[in-house]
């Protein structure tokens, strides 16, 4: 049985760990600690597992890696219970899947759900975590490990009169559970990321009249979704020790990489070739993965960038309209989007483009839109306008280390980002951050990354009890090294030069800088091994001896 919201006493469970987050980071997490004998909790802000999957519910939703890699990897027995029906499953069976494995390792008991976690505090006298939650429950733990996610925050931007909007209106990352219907109705999108690009052609297909409120034109390159063939399924299924090694020494957490050749070594006739292939192939790696350099040298990503535009100036039939889609960053610098039937949408006669670069939007009135230009009479309004990410979940918490010094004051709200490894950060005795910033995360496929933090996390708790350690702490000398490191890689890549939400800069005010580790999920892997085997190099342990009071 699980607790639920609204149990109070004035008792303080006292536990070995407490997880922030239920999504497949809080999952993996309680069930290792779990099985390594830890009394551990896990406290979940929704009312239900998979994190993500449980809240973004919008039409279209789907995972853009593909799904026989986007699962966990740990247990063959899951592995081999689990039949993805697609290339790229749909939400609700993502969601399904994370019930499933609930249910499996019966993890349920031990999640607190419809609970936030408000603030938790070092406590120095007790080498323990002070925790409290929006109910008024305490809890007092050893470990603390957020799990909340990178991308759990959603970004609703402050316009002005949004109160005065007579219709509905809905966030892609906090939709309904209950159905949604857009039919008969004039439904405004704002914003063309990868939700919104996932969710426009769906919903255009049902609404009455769609709007798309534009501000970044995008590249977006074929999905090619399509049923998973059982043959293909068994021979991954035989093979999935060896899929799962090239996984984790991977660049991005699939098992297989880019092509060792620059673009500008090939003759445009060949490129073509390769691009064009790529685009029937479809997914997420195929246009980047023939070359090396597209993420590095300018000439090099013109010559894909390039590409896509041409693609799109082919498939959509008013020039105008086309004009207005044309992407103008360096492709990739924003996470790369997959899409089914995107740019077709724009020839259907229900669906307008406006560009809000040029024309602003000035209000949401009581009617709908107004921008520089006009006012939009909508029914309906969709924000896709993505999330407050990577640190947004971690400052929504009141989160205090030694010296009662504020995370967020610590990283200067992100103009300071300062970790080891993204798993730690000084200041902050035993607690572990899950695909925290500057550790590869989002750039990877998130299971492989999640798993392997998950996995030295708790490896590194059990090393801590055995060996009568009370405390682990980053060194500010290591974390300072390995912030700059995760600098010097991002600097030499193109994207730093674009305005994107991995730069911080789709949040109005939130200092810039590239928050995840463009390294690789394979060399990344490697130097925590190394850590880990150095006797957890860098970071200082308290022995228990050392504690008492
Ligand atoms: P989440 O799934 O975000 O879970 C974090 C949980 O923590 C949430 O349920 C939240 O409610 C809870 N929480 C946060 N703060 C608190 C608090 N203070 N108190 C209590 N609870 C709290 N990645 C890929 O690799 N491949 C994909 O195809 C892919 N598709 C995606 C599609 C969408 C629409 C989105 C938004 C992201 C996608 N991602 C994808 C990234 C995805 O977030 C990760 O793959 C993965 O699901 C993250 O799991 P998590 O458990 O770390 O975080
Ligand atoms: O969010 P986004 P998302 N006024 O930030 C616009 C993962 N994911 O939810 O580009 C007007 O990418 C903003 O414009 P601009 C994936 O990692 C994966 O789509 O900042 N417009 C942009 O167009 C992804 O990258 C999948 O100029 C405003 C859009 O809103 C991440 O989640 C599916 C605005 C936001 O795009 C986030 O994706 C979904 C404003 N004030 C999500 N503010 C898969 O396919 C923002 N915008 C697996």
């Amino acid at each position: 049985m699980s607790l639920s919201h609204g149990q109070k006493s004035n008792h303080v469970a006292e536990l070995d760990a407490v997880v922030i987050g239920a999504g497949f980071s809080g999952l993996y997490t309680l069930h290792r600690l779990r099985e390594m004998g830890y009394k551990t909790r896990v406290i979940e802000a929704g009312n239900g597992v998979g994190g993500t999957w449980y809240w973004n519910r919008y039409p279209g939703a789907r995972c853009d890696i593909e799904s026989i890699y986007y699962n966990y990897t740990f247990s063959d027995e899951i592995l081999n219970e689990w039949t993805w029906s697609s290339r790229y499953a749909p939400q609700p069976e993502i969601l399904q899947y994370a019930n499933f494995v609930a249910d499996k390792l019966d993890l349920r008991r031990d999640i607190q759900f419809n609970t936030k976690v408000v603030s938790a505090h070092y406590n120095e006298d007790h080498n323990r975590w002070d925790i409290e939650t929006d109910d008024g429950v305490k809890l007092s733990a050893k470990h603390l490990i957020a799990a909340v996610g990178c991308l759990s925050v959603s970004n609703v931007p402050n316009f002005k009169g949004i109160e005065n909007f007579e219709g509905e209106w809905y966030h892609t990352g906090r939709w309904p559970h209950e159905e949604v219907s857009f039919k008969g109705k004039r439904v405004g999108v704002i914003g063309t990321g990868s939700s919104g690009i996932q969710a426009i052609p769906v919903i255009a297909e049902e609404a009455e009249h769609l709007t798309v409120f534009q501000r970044t034109p995008q590249y977006s390159i074929p999905a090619r979704n399509e049923a998973l063939d059982p043959e293909y399924v068994k021979q991954i299924r035989a093979n999935y020790s060896e899929i799962r090694k090239k996984m984790r020494e991977s660049a991005h957490g699939v098992p297989f990489g880019p092509r060792e050749r620059s673009a500008l070594d090939d003759p445009p006739e060949v490129r073509q070739k390769l691009f064009e292939e790529a685009w029937e192939k479809g997914g997420l790696f195929s246009l980047s993965y023939n070359y090396n350099d597209l993420g590095l040298n300018e000439e090099a990503n013109k010559t894909a960038a390039d590409f896509v535009r041409s693609k799109i100036r082919e498939i959509v039939k008013d020039p105008e309209t086309a004009d207005k889609l044309m992407p103008t960053y360096y492709i990739g610098t924003k996470r790369q989007i997959i899409d089914t039937n995107y740019y077709e949408t724009y020839n259907r006669d229900n669906v307008s483009l406006i560009d809000i670069k040029k024309a602003p939007i000035e209000e949401i009135t009581a009617k709908g839109i107004r921008t520089a230009d006009k006012e939009y009479e909508l029914d309906a309004i969709v924000f896709a306008t993505g999330f407050d990410a990577m640190t947004g979940p971690l400052f929504k918490i009141d989160l205090r280390g030694r010296g009662g010094v504020s995370l967020k004051e610590k990283w200067a709200g992100g103009a300071n980002l300062r970790t080891y490894l993204g798993i730690s950060t000084a200041g902050f005795p035993n607690f572990f951050m899950i695909t925290g910033p500057e550790s590869p995360s989002v750039l990877s496929n998130m299971m492989v990354s999640i798993e392997q933090h998950v996995e030295w996390i708790t490896d590194c708790i059990d090393y801590l009890h055995k060996n009568n350690q009370a405390s682990i702490e980053a060194n500010p000398d290591a974390e300072a090294t390995w912030s700059k490191h995760v600098r010097d890689v991002a600097e030499v890549t193109l994207a730093v030069k674009t305005d994107s939400w991995y730069m911080g800069a789709n949040i109005e005010g939130k200092p810039r800088g590239f928050m995840a580790y463009l390294g690789g999920v394979g060399t990344y892997r490697q130097k925590c091994t190394e850590v880990q085997e150095k006797g957890y190099e860098g970071f200082t342990l308290l022995s228990t001896s050392n504690t008492a009071k």
